[in-house]
């Protein structure tokens, strides 16, 4: 097995790109696909100042990785969760990258700072974690963002996540998820811009980055995603992937390119207004996160 550029001993195969790699073009073939993600979608601006969303996994580590690599002036934001050992493990991956790099990582805890943890949530409203999960973190993200000062929100959203996030919306013609569906949200009045340099590299890409550039990153499968409907629809698609490679690229990029502008012309708009506790914008008395703190942390007196 060769490398396509430099005809040395590879380290991985890529089928989608029917190419070979060595380490050092590897590293340069993802930080092509970045470059690409950011040029295409206008995500990032030379000297825009850049939250990145840590996790601790291998997605958000290689995410600040290659940002920084690439130049771009960014600090890590990790919340905890409060999924006891697992959310403490993934804050010290993100600590020890953080500190080798000499990189600002900060840190907001949903238990110290609003008063409930994921599991806690999924108890009050009975419903799988992955929601209340999801929804705090878009609010930690954002309100961080805005006050203080951060241009943009990147995620570590890869292309096996995006390509199952599209396979849901499809499957249940989820219209306004499908026009929300984007690697690159523009800024609007109470929300920050956000965008997900990876949606071109895929995970085992992120994996096989992380391996080879000694990114110590959580092995661990979060033991909250049992009822996530996402891992069904990766499964689906890897298993696509294996009998006709370049699928899951091919269903993401085809959609982006050709598809997407349909779902978001015309549409109704709602009104929205500013949340009376936080501020972020709503089209409802409080936005979800505070109804969902609410439901968390129970009133007792
Ligand atoms: S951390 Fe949260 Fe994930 Fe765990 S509870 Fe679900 S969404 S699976 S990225
Ligand atoms: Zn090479
Ligand atoms: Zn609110």
């Amino acid at each position: 097995m060769k490398c396509r550029v430099c005809r040395g001993p590879a380290v991985i195969d890529l089928r989608r790109h029917n190419a070979n790699f060595c380490h050092e073009h590897f590293v340069a073939h993802c930080e092509e696909q970045v470059r690409r993600a950011v040029r295409h979608f206008a995500m990032l601006e030379p000297g825009d100042r850049v939250l990145v969303a840590v996790s601790g996994g291998k997605d958000s580590l290689a995410l600040w990785d290659l940002l920084v690599r690439l130049g771009y002036a960014a600090d890590g934001l990790y919340v905890g969760l409060g999924i006891d050992r697992y959310s403490d493990e993934s804050l010290g991956h993100a600590r020890a990258f953080a500190t080798r790099r000499q990189l600002d990582l900060h840190v907001v805890d949903l238990a110290t700072d609003h008063g409930f943890t994921v599991p806690e949530a999924a108890a009050a409203t009975r419903r799988a974690p992955c929601g209340a999960c999801g929804l705090s973190k878009r609010h930690v993200f954002n309100r961080y963002a805005l006050d203080h000062g951060y241009d943009v929100v990147c995620t570590g959203h890869n292309l096996d996540d995006e390509a199952a996030v599209l396979l849901g919306n499809v499957l249940h013609w989820d219209l306004d998820s499908l026009a929300r569906q984007h690697p690159a949200l523009p800024a609007a009045p109470g929300f920050a811009r956000k965008v997900k340099p990876l949606y071109r590299l895929g995970e085992r890409e992120m994996a096989a980055y992380c391996v080879l550039e000694r990114i110590d990153y959580q092995v661990d499968e979060c033991p909250m995603a049992a009822g996530n409907r996402h891992l069904a629809y990766k499964e689906s698609l890897n298993a696509l992937e294996l009998r006709s490679p370049g699928s899951k690229a091919a269903f993401l990029f085809g959609y982006l390119e050709r598809a997407h502008g349909s779902f978001t012309r015309g549409g109704p708009t709602v009104a929205l207004h500013p949340c009376p506790r936080c501020g972020t914008p709503t089209p409802g008395d409080e936005c979800a996160f505070c109804r969902l703190q609410h439901r968390a942390i129970p009133v007792t007196s």
